[in-house]
C-alpha cells in the first residue's frame, strides 16, 4: 500500500544513521557499535518511483527484545508515514531508559532495567463489546495485514518533560476496524496484561497504581488520523520498557494515554473509568488532552522540559496546545469546555 502523503523529509535536520552510530561509538565504546554496524539497515520503498529510502532513525538492539520471525519482514518494509515532526528526536538512551512504565517499577530507569527479558511471544489480545468480530486474537494475525509506517511524534508527559519519538506501527483505525464495531460503540477500552510473574509491581504489597492497567478514548478520538498503535521504534522491535509488543500512540494527550503492552480491547456504549481517574480525578481526567492552559493542581503545564534535560541546559519550551496537533484534532473538542473536560 503507498503511503497518500508522505513526510516531506528536511535532510539537514535529520540525524542519519551514521551520525547517531558515531555518537553511540563515542558514548559507548566501540562494542556496542559495531554490533549494531553489522545489522542490516531498515529500508523502506518510498511513495513512488520504487525508490528505497533508509528510515530516518534506526537505534542499536541494546534490548534482550528477539524480534518475533513474523514481524521481520513486515518491519523491514517500513515505509516513511504521514505527520512526522520534523523537531530533533530525543537520543535512543532517553527514548529506551527513561521511562514510565510502572509494572516495572515507578523509577525512569526501573522499566528498562527490569523489563529486560519480558516475555511478549506468543501474545493473544482479547477483543470484546460492541462490535461483530469479537474473539481472542493472535497479535501476529493482526499486525501483518498492515504496511508499517514511521511516525516521528511528540510525547508530552504529564509531568511536564517530553520527548520525540520515532515509532514504527500502523493508524489505529485499522486495527479497529477489523473488529467491526457497531453503531452503539461510543467508547474503546484498553487493558495491559495483568502478569504479576513478569510484572514485579503488580505483585508488590505497596503497588503504585491499581493493575490491570486501564485506558480508553471516545471512538472518534480512536479513529482519529493520528492514533496509532506501536510495533517498534527506532527501526527495530519496541523494547520492552517502551510496551512491547504493542502500544498505544495518543501524540496530542498526556503520556499516560499512550498504554502499554496491551492485551484487551473492548467497545463499550459508556465511558469507562481509566487508571489515573481511579487514582486521582482531580489531578487526571479522562480526557488528558495537552493544554497549557490548564494547570495541573501541583505544577504548571505552560512549558516542559524537552528531554535531553539538564540543570545546566533545562531545554525548556512553551507547551503547545494540544501538544501542537491542534489542526488534526481541534474539531474533536469544538464544544467541550477544555477547564472542565481536563
Ligand atoms: N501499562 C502502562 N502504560 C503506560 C504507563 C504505565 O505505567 N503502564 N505509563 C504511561 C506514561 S505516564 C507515559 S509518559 C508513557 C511513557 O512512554 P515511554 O516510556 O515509551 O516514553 O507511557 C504510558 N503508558
Ligand atoms: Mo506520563
Amino acid at each position: 500500500m503507498l503511503i497518500k502523503h508522505p513526510t516531506d523529509f528536511k535532510p539537514s535536520e535529520i540525524t542519519d544513521e551514521s551520525a547517531y552510530l558515531n555518537r553511540r561509538q563515542f558514548l559507548a565504546g566501540s562494542v556496542a557499535a559495531s554490533a549494531a554496524l553489522t545489522l542490516p539497515a531498515v529500508t523502506a520503498a518510498a511513495d513512488g518511483g520504487g525508490e528505497r529510502r533508509v528510515l530516518q532513525h534506526v537505534g542499536p538492539a541494546g534490548h534482550n527484545q528477539p524480534t518475533p520471525e513474523w514481524l521481520k519482514q513486515p518491519l523491514a518494509q517500513t515505509a516513511p508515514g504521514p505527520f512526522s515532526t520534523q523537531e530533533d528526536v530525543t537520543p535512543y538512551e532517553y527514548v529506551t531508559q527513561y521511562n514510565n512504565f510502572y509494572e516495572f517499577g515507578t523509577a525512569k530507569g526501573d522499566p528498562a532495567e527490569n523489563a529486560r527479558d519480558f516475555v511478549t511471544e506468543p501474545w493473544t489480545v482479547t477483543v470484546s463489546g460492541e462490535a461483530e468480530n469479537t474473539g481472542k486474537f493472535l497479535l501476529e494475525d493482526l499486525i501483518k495485514p498492515h504496511q508499517l509506517e514511521e511516525r516521528i511524534y511528540r510525547l508530552r508527559c504529564v509531568e511536564a518533560w517530553s520527548m520525540v519519538v520515532p515509532w514504527i506501527g500502523f493508524p489505529l483505525a485499522k486495527l479497529l476496524n477489523h473488529f467491526k464495531p457497531n453503531s452503539q460503540a461510543k467508547f474503546v477500552r484498553f487493558v495491559t496484561v495483568y502478569d504479576p510473574k513478569q510484572m514485579p509491581d503488580q505483585r508488590s504489597p505497596f503497588r503504585a497504581i491499581d493493575y490491570p492497567y486501564v485506558e480508553g478514548l471516545r471512538m472518534d478520538e480512536a479513529m482519529n488520523e493520528l492514533s496509532f498503535m506501536a510495533v517498534g521504534l527506532y527501526g527495530r522491535v519496541i523494547p520492552p520498557q517502551n510496551g512491547a509488543p504493542m502500544r498505544l500512540v495518543v501524540p496530542w494527550k498526556y503520556g499516560f494515554k499512550s498504554i502499554k503492552s496491551i492485551a484487551r480491547i473492548e467497545f463499550l456504549r459508556t465511558q469507562p473509568n481509566t487508571t489515573w481517574e481511579k487514582a486521582n480525578a482531580r489531578e487526571y481526567g479522562f480526557y488528558a488532552n495537552v493544554n497549557p492552559t490548564v494547570d495541573h493542581p501541583r505544577w504548571s503545564q505552560a512549558s516542559e522540559r524537552r528531554l535531553p534535560s539538564s540543570l545546566f541546559s533545562p531545554n525548556r519550551r512553551d507547551t503547545l496546545m494540544f501538544n501542537g496537533y491542534a489542526a488534526q484534532v481541534a474539531h474533536l473538542y469544538s464544544k467541550m469546555d477544555l477547564s472542565r473536560y481536563y
